[in-house]
């Protein structure tokens, strides 16, 4: 039977790469780095570890198989340092081959894959060393990305250096949050200026390893707004997102092929002169009580139209057990994805946060921002209702 043509409002421009993303320290088990030693100190919130996670070490074929389940072409993961490189200078074979075959294994499926090379875990010895803190470490992170390149560049074209650098240190190192809990404004712009460097090497490193390959980072950039039209909140909401959002890509724009955005956070911004504070209306929220704000998706591609770069959409996603929710977050970003591609932002691909069920970081097991659900005890694999709505969007490259 010939298959009925839809007639689609909005259709994406052909080659359009449609995803979800993942990062190795949340889905796979199994892991000891610095995350693991850390959560053994009871600083998770849900009481949990992150243990055997979703066993995707083990069940990446069965992640594989989902990707194609929803028609997508392109799945977004990152490779573990502490298993690539568990102790200094010394590298393990399983664990290269083991990305090798996972790496095959979307191309086998049709599936670019995005690969993501530092997504905040790191191997002890690096930790011990005072990890991003240390001067040494961008050059240390090179010693790895160089061995990777040599391992992974004939089967991955597209590189993602670091994940939300100012996320990463603003939580780890300014808001003691996150290991190594720091709580000092020096060392979280050290670790700002010591993640642009290892970017830097990286991009050279991956670039000599092979010809053709395209490197990035993934940026968390943020729709800043101003509170009612007031000109002080108009000035503090330009300084916040020229720091927040343009700082860092700024430091690394000679090296960068594509931006990676990842879009989560709106601010409407009320400024006093002791700070300010964020007045979100919140008619929409996830189950993390973050603001559903689509329109933000739209604004903050608008503000990357400056650099003139691709943009791959990398993570965009929400906390929703219920999934009564998704689907119309996903419709409702693609739309203004769609606006901001006809406004002239080269937008190349869109991955949803995230596959799977996985261990959010320092609230655990709790936060379902999976398209499937996850038992944890069995690992068996559940496509949400709205998995189907986004394997259909793929599928026809539009809606
Ligand atoms: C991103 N915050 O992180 C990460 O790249 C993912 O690893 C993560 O699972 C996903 O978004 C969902 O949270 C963030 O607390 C984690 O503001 C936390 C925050 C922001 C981004």
């Amino acid at each position: 039977m010939p298959e009925k043509k839809k007639k689609l409002k909005y259709k994406f421009p052909a080659e359009f790469l449609w995803g979800t993303a993942t990062s190795s320290h949340q889905i796979e088990g199994g892991n000891e780095n610095n995350w693991t030693e850390w959560e053994k100190g009871g600083h998770i919130a849900d009481g949990s570890l992150s243990g055997r996670a979703c066993n995707s070490w083990e069940l990446y074929k069965e992640d594989i198989r989902l990707v194609k389940e929803l028609h997508n072409n392109t799945y977004r993961f990152s490779l573990e340092w502490s298993r690539i490189e568990p102790e200094q200078g010394h590298f393990d074979h399983d664990a290269l081959r083991r990305y090798r075959d996972l790496a095959h294994e979307c191309r086998r499926n049709g599936i670019e894959p995005i690969v993501t090379l530092y997504h905040w875990t790191q191997p002890l010895w690096f930790a011990r060393q005072g990890g991003w803190l240390n001067k040494q470490s961008p050059l240390w992170f090179r010693q790895y990305v160089t061995r990777v390149a040599k391992e992974l560049g004939r089967d991955v074209t597209l590189w993602c250096t670091i994940n939300e650098p100012l996320i990463y240190s603003y939580n780890s190192y300014f808001k003691g949050k996150w290991p190594p809990q720091a709580r000092s404004f020096w060392q979280f712009k050290k670790v700002l200026r010591n993640l642009a460097k290892a970017h830097e090497l990286a991009y050279f490193s991956l670039h000599d390893g092979s010809s053709d390959c395209r490197v990035g980072i993934a940026k968390n950039n943020q729709f800043f707004e101003s509170y009612l039209n007031q000109w002080f909140n108009k000035m503090v909401v330009k300084l916040v997102s020229r720091f927040w959002n343009h700082s860092f890509l700024g430091k690394v724009r000679d090296t960068l092929d594509f931006i990676g955005l990842n879009y989560y956070f709106h601010n409407v911004v009320y400024a006093s002169m002791r700070g300010y504070v964020v007045m979100n209306e919140n008619k929409h929220i996830s189950d993390m009580g973050w603001e559903i704000f689509p329109r933000g998706i739209y604004e903050t591609l608008m503000e990357l139209k400056r650099y003139n770069l691709p943009v791959y959409i990398l993570e965009n996603g929400l906390a929703d057990a219920r999934d009564d929710r998704r689907a119309d977050f996903i419709r409702e970003h693609l739309r203004y994805v769609h606006q901001a591609i006809r406004e002239g932002v080269d937008v190349r691909g869109y991955c949803h946060w995230s596959l799977l069920d996985n261990f959010e970081w320092a609230d655990g097991f709790e936060p379902k921002f999976g398209l499937y659900s996850v038992n944890f005890k069995t690992f068996e694999r559940t496509p949400r209702a709205s998995a189907s709505v986004y394997a259909d969007i793929a599928q026809n490259n539009g809606f």
